[in-house]
């Protein structure tokens, strides 16, 4: 580390400072994208983007290993890209087609890549949670050191899922880094006009669980949040909580007419968009010259281009196969034939 005090007073190393904010244009290059993108009736349904909130899942991820699991909600692109998923496969996705990193059947809400152990994008409000808490569970009972990151809105803290979830992690002792991302607002209703207690990192508290918060526009500060919790969490730690004080820029999702917040209040927190925070931190310690930033802003832009190009590739999925997948397909090619997955014997063949 060279010592240079970064946004939030943490220190900024050169490598890796570029190397988060190349993180934070990837996403909010494809953010913007997929905004385009929609407009263009190219992309259809739900979409709901992560601009402003970028450092929250840069500054997360990159406190994880491979091994680890992670598990999102439907505001998840930016979690699938830096967790590993191409943006290609993303983009195909939420086009609806087979080369998609679920052959196009789960679209902007429901991104999943096994290899990269990205276990969704998650339509329901705090479905996440207990989702989380098997693989930790899973993890536990197997010996595995590995942690499991979830990510949720403060809308989430409302549901019986996040109770139960936070509950039985604490009570079991469960290798789960719980992520808040506070952003304020669930859909249009404020934190302060649906809970009576808006101190998230309380409600953690109140199972035991060890929580604080964290400025969630600094990505610096995320990151060292993020590494103290998981180093805690995989050393046995049991189940740490984070609470990450973040905004989002654009509406809740593309119908949201947004009359909820006031235009003053958008452009305060824009003031502290955490791209510009991150930049002027590293351009004022002289570790980032004109050129390097216009370098990142190119390399960024060509990723999602050809990204781009790639969904406009892609195919739909023959309509023969519409029916697979509805029923496992484990047991078929190891000779026992259907029957030996987790569906009843007879459940599998495919059958009309
Ligand atoms: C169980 C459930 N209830 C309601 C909804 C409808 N809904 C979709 S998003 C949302 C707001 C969630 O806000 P928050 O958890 O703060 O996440 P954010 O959108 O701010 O990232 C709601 C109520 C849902 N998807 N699932
Ligand atoms: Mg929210």
């Amino acid at each position: 580390m060279t010592g240079t005090p970064g946004p939030g007073g943490g220190a900024v190393d050169a490598a890796q400072g570029r190397h988060l904010l190349l993180q934070m244009l990837r996403v909010r290059q494809l953010e913007e994208k997929c905004v385009e993108l929609y407009s263009a009736a190219k992309i259809r349904g739900f979409l709901h983007v992560y601009i402003g909130e970028e450092a929250v899942a840069a500054g997360v991820l990159a406190s994880l290993g491979p091994e680890d699991a992670v598990v999102a909600t439907y505001r998840e692109h930016g979690h699938a890209l830096l967790r590993g998923v191409s943006a290609g496969a993303i983009l195909a996705e939420m086009y609806g087609y087979v080369e998609g990193c679920c052959r196009g059947r789960g679209g902007s809400m429901h991104l999943f890549d096994a290899a990269t152990r990205f276990f969704g994008g998650n339509a329901i409000v705090a479905g996440g949670l207990p989702l989380a808490v098997g693989l930790a569970l899973a993890d536990k009972m197997a010996g595995r050191s590995n942690v499991t990151a979830c990510f949720f809105g403060e809308g989430a803290v409302a549901e019986g899922e996040f109770h139960e979830s936070l509950n039985l992690a604490a009570l079991w002792q469960l290798p789960v880094l719980f992520c808040c991302e506070n952003n304020l607002y669930a859909m249009g209703t404020a934190l302060a006009r649906s809970e009576s207690q808006t101190d998230i990192a309380l409600k953690a508290a109140a199972y035991e669980i060890p929580a604080w918060a964290v400025d969630g526009m600094d990505v610096l500060a995320v990151q060292e949040g993020a590494r103290r919790a998981v180093d805690a969490v995989r050393s046995g730690g049991g189940p740490h909580f984070l609470e990450l004080r973040t905004y989002r820029f654009r509406a809740h999702s593309m119908f949201d007419p947004e009359r909820y917040r006031a235009k003053d209040e958008v452009a305060r927190w824009m003031e502290r968009d955490p791209i510009t925070l991150l930049r002027t931190a590293l351009e004022s310690a002289g570790q980032l010259s004109a050129a390097e930033w216009e370098q990142l802003q190119a390399d960024a832009q060509a990723e999602i281009a050809a990204a781009v190009d790639f969904a406009e590739a892609g195919t739909p999925e023959p309509v023969e196969e519409l029916t697979r997948f509805v029923y496992s397909e484990r047991g078929t090619g190891d000779g026992a034939g259907p029957g030996t997955g987790t569906q009843p014997a007879g459940k599998e063949t495919g059958a009309p």
